[in-house]
């Protein structure tokens, strides 16, 4: 009886899927390896690193990126594995359909809706926080209380802008004698750029327009190249005591507690190492998008070889970027003033050099442009996927009769993410895509140990070193990142209980496997 709820394709089935395919194959590894740093490289590191060193880890986030790093190695070497026995697209979600059954596929595909569509509401609200500071470098101001999350509080600092108001930001202006209840203050409607920003995605999607690889290659020459001067100008203006402390402590004082509860205290891991992995966990943002590479399956030249080349490349390139970045960063100012929407472009703002901030505020802008495109893309295709296998109604893979894109789906995907994006703040966005993925990688490694158990004869271009111990340590360090996103979980019941109602009350009756 539950068997049914476990029905597979087989895996000659996939690859006769992947066969059929009418795209061309048309991608290097080298190409693949560009498509990875394009998806990887976005709000994680133009945005999320600053907050994070802000709030939870100080100069330590280094360390923080070196721990996420390794967590997504074993992953990317498992997934490796996965994207050369079965090269289809659809990635994760095909891979469970293949090895552990529809329930599960249908689970993953739920899941990726995080790690792609809701991401895509992240990286757009990370993109809004730099067109704006782009814009006011214009004098083009856009009214505040349009440019962030709805209910969000901000004050106008002199010489600095909109802020958000937190707890800190009242205690520094204290400190510099401006007392904050004197200053404008707005409470936030709605942000306006980020969901523009998406919907203007969206209709270049249902227009049919995908990134070419070209394309790709230019974005990510543009943005690796902002990376590579922050990095190379930065280096000769750190000042080496804003890495004292390297692991701050958090020492509650709270004689000057303001809201009722210490200053400069963001809960459980606020510093210390708990701080580190607390870090971790929310910079895990910057690495989503390794696996999208996976997704091209069906147009690289040689996917058996040149996919683990392109997953476990991408992700080398950017560790490293990512590491020298963040010692840069703290390096440049104190952490304690990074919790901002645009803290690369503030940093070098403030060490004075407004030509390269400018220069960061265009590549940023570009780069998290191809990151939302290629995000919503993906998601696009994964609801596309899942409906033709009956998992979804039909309408999800209606295509346009001119522009052959399916069209019902990407709006319905649009609008939606770009109301999340107009309300929610980014914390809470990253959260909810850290833990969707963390689950979802958690599988894949699964994966990897059930099929070298049930299928052990079947052809593996790519094998993943130390089969017994990669793929438990990649579940382990998921779920290590997982911990401090116990509360995101929680808050997470009633989507996935919507899923599965989805699932039993559609999904199982039109499944065409069934
Ligand atoms: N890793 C991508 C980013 O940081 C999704 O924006």
């Amino acid at each position: 009886m539950a068997s049914k709820y476990f029905s597979k394709k087989s895996v000659a089935q996939i690859q006769n899927e992947s066969e059929k395919s009418e795209l061309k194959r048309s991608l290097s590894a080298l190409n693949l390896v560009s498509l990875g740093i394009g998806c990887i490289i976005g709000t994680g590191i133009f945005v999320m690193t600053g907050q994070a060193a802000a709030q939870f880890a100080g100069p330590a986030i280094v360390m923080s990126f070196l721990m996420t790093g390794l967590c997504c190695a074993f992953v990317a070497l498992c997934y490796a594995e996965l994207a050369s026995m079965l090269p289809v697209s659809g990635s994760a979600y095909s891979y469970a359909y293949a090895s552990l059954g529809e329930i599960v596929a249908w689970f993953m595909g739920w899941l990726l809706l995080l790690e792609y569509g809701i991401a895509g509401s992240t990286v757009a609200v990370g993109w809004s926080g730099y067109v704006v500071s782009f814009l006011k470098d214009f004098h083009i101001m856009i009214p505040p209380e349009w440019t962030a999350a709805t209910g969000m509080h901000l004050i106008n600092v002199p010489g600095e802008g909109w802020l958000q108001l937190t707890d800190d930001l009242v205690h520094e202006l204290a400190s510099k004698r401006i007392v904050a209840a004197t200053l404008p203050a707005v409470t936030a409607i709605f942000n306006l750029p980020a969901a523009l920003g998406l919907l203007v995605v969206t209709t270049l999607l249902v227009l049919g327009v995908k990134e070419s690889a070209t394309v790709n290659n230019v974005i990510v020459f543009i943005k690796v190249s902002v990376v590579l001067l922050f990095i190379g100008f930065g280096i000769f203006y750190i000042n080496p005591e804003n890495w004292h402390p390297f692991i701050p402590t958090f020492v509650p004082d709270t004689s000057s507690s303001l809201f009722g509860h210490p200053l400069g205290y963001y809960g459980w891991g606020t510093f210390g190492w708990m701080g580190i992995l607390r870090g971790a966990s929310y910079i895990f943002f910057a690495y989503v998008g390794f696996e999208a590479v996976s997704t091209a399956a069906q147009e690289a030249k040689n996917p058996k070889r040149d996919l683990p080349i392109g997953i476990i490349g991408s992700l080398a390139v950017c560790t490293i970027l990512y590491i020298l970045v963040s010692l840069v960063l703290t390096g440049l100012v104190k952490y304690t003033t990074l919790n901002v929407s645009a803290p690369i472009a503030m940093a070098v703002d403030a060490i004075g050099l407004p030509w390269l901030a400018f220069l960061v505020k265009v590549g940023a802008i570009c780069g998290l442009s191809s990151v939302m495109l290629v995000l919503m893309y993906g998601q696009t295709r994964i609801f596309y996927t899942m409906s033709k296998d009956g998992l979804l109604p039909p309408m999800f893979s209606k295509i346009h009769s001119r522009f052959q894109t399916p069209y019902v789906n990407t709006i319905l995907v649009g609008i939606v993410s770009a109301i999340v994006a107009g309300m929610t703040p980014i914390e809470d966005l990253g959260n909810l895509v850290n833990l969707g993925t963390l689950m979802a990688f958690t599988i894949i490694c699964f994966t990897v140990i059930y099929l070298r158990i049930k299928e052990p004869t079947f052809a593996r271009p790519f094998r993943v070193p130390f089969p017994k111990v990669t793929p438990v340590l990649g579940m382990l360090s998921c779920l290590l990142l997982i911990a401090p996103l116990w509360e995101t979980f929680v808050t997470l019941i009633p989507y996935f209980g919507l899923g599965f109602l989805i699932y039993f009350g559609y999904g199982q009756w039109h499944s065409k496997q069934r």
